[in-house]
Parts: structure tokens; sequence; C-alpha cells
């Protein structure tokens, strides 16, 4: 097993020599449904496919290789990460987490990181943007596991009571008033929940369920980014609405929603 960090400062030399970008102002990992709408972002200065850098595992999904696209977006230096990787693809808490410190390592200070969501609270049905106040990690896993960081990284531990950034979400309320706040509850699937654990996750205060974002929070904030959670609601968690999850409502909600996440996107970051 290789050292992570070091893994992730040699993808970040390789990352900036591809790019032509010293140094980065603002990564963000797209999730399933904000993909399409970061289009609205502009266009591109370079695409480089994860394959070519190190340490980088490919998504499970077909036909998708993983992507970082590089933008000027306002004078800021923003890379999107597209074809995130998930523990429930059979990988390490540290690959999941791999694209963030490459970022990170190539100067990246704000850590925005979008997903697809169930809902556990009636009010926040499909289609709705919320921001993650704080999470709950149900994957019994943390990226900080195993080699201890460099000491220029900072402590073994970290405090995580500030986890999602009170200064991004402030400037967020202000750019985007109608946007609430909630709890994401972060689980390993990929199997949907039961009711019974969705209702052990609202008790716990959780208000979205999802299986991805919480080990890159963590590790983002152990590099000393700050982080902002932005999360779509596709579909209401099992026990919530009376039917079955449905794998197609939870595309549908992705598709019917990407205008309005790139709009989001594209008024948020020069203001991030
Ligand atoms: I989209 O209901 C989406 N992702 N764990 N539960 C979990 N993840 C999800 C869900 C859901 N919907």
């Amino acid at each position: 097993m290789a050292n992570p960090y070091d893994l992730a400062e040699r993808a970040s030399v390789e990352l900036r020599a591809k790019s032509g970008v010293d140094s980065y102002d603002i990564v963000i990992v797209l999730g399933s449904g904000w993909r399409e709408g970061a289009s609205a972002l502009g266009t591109p200065t370079s695409e480089i496919s994860t394959s070519t850098l190190v340490g980088f595992v490919a998504p499970t999904v077909a036909g998708h290789s993983g992507q970082i696209l590089t933008l000027d977006v306002g004078g800021r230096h923003v890379a999107l990460v597209s074809g995130r990787v998930h523990l429930y693809e059979g990988n390490t808490a540290s690959q999941v987490c791999h694209s963030v410190r490459t970022l990170i390592a190539a100067g990246a200070t704000r850590v925005v990181l979008t997903n697809a969501c169930g809902g556990i609270d009636p009010s926040k049905g499909p289609g709705t943007v919320v921001v993650i106040r704080d999470h709950i990690n149900l994957t019994s896993t943390s990226p900080m596991e195993g080699f201890p960081p460099p000491e220029s990284y900072g402590s073994r531990f970290v405090d995580l009571t500030d986890l999602y950034s009170a200064r991004l979400r402030a400037v967020v309320h202000e750019t985007a008033p109608e946007l609430t706040e909630g709890v994401y509850a972060g689980f390993r699937g990929p199997h949907y929940e039961t009711p019974a654990e969705i209702n052990m996750a609202r008790t716990m205060g959780a208000s979205l369920v999802g299986m991805s974002t919480v080990l890159e929070a963590i590790a983002a904030r152990h590099l000393g980014a700050e982080v902002l959670g932005l999360s779509l609601v596709s579909n209401f968690a099992a026990g919530v609405s009376p039917g079955p999850l449905n794998h197609l409502e939870v595309l549908e909600a992705g598709q019917n929603a990407a205008g309005s996440l790139g709009a989001l996107l594209g008024r948020l970051v020069p203001v991030l």
C-alpha cells in the first residue's frame, strides 16, 4: 500500500504539468445529477482523464472514465472532478479521497462536494437542493486510517466541529437564500436502506441519506480546506413515501434538475 499523502502530492505535480495551472483555488466534485449542469460554468481550458494520473482508480459506471476539467471562472482556477469513486465499488477510503487530496495538494483551499441523495424530511422532496450543515459518518471507516500524515499536513487527529464551513454556508445563504440546511447520513451502500434504518437515521437527526461525501469532507478538512456540501434530493428515502425506491426516478430527478444545478453553481463559484 502506497502512502496516500505521497500519492496525492505526486498526482498534483502531474495534474499541474498537464493543465498548465500552477495553483487551483476551488475543487468541485460532481455527484450524479450535477455533471450535466456543470457545463454552465463555461468552457474548460483542459480536460484530463484521471487514468493518466497516478493513484486514481477508474469509476465502475459503464462508459465513464474519470475526468478533471479545469476552468477559469471569474479569475478563479476551478477544477471539476467528474467520475467520483465510492466505497461500494470496492475502493478504500484513501482511494475515495484521492481526488480531493490531489486538488488540495495542487492549491485548492475550498472543496465543494455535490451529491444526489435520499430525503428523509417530507418537506424536502425530489428536486430540492439542500446545504449540508453537518454529517453522520455511518461508513465505519475514516480516510485517515493507516499511514500517519506527513508532518507538514498537521495532526493525525482532526477536529470536525466546523466540518462544513460556516463561512461558506453563510456565503451560500446570501447568494441563494432559497436553500435550506440538512444533516447528511453517509451509509456504505450500495443497497438502499430499510425503512427501519431510515427511522434510525431520522432519530439521530439526519434529514438526508447518501453513499458519498462524508469521507471526502473529512479528508479535506484534515488538510485544512474549507468544505461546502450540496445535496440534490433525488428520491424520498425508504418508508418516507409509500412506494418502493425506483432507480429510474433517481436518474430522472437529476436530469430534470440539471439546468438549475448548473445555474446555482454558476452563481456560487464567483463568491466562494
Ligand atoms: I440518489 O435513498 C440516492 N442515493 N443511501 N439512500 C442512500 N443513498 C442514496 C439514496 C437513498 N438516494
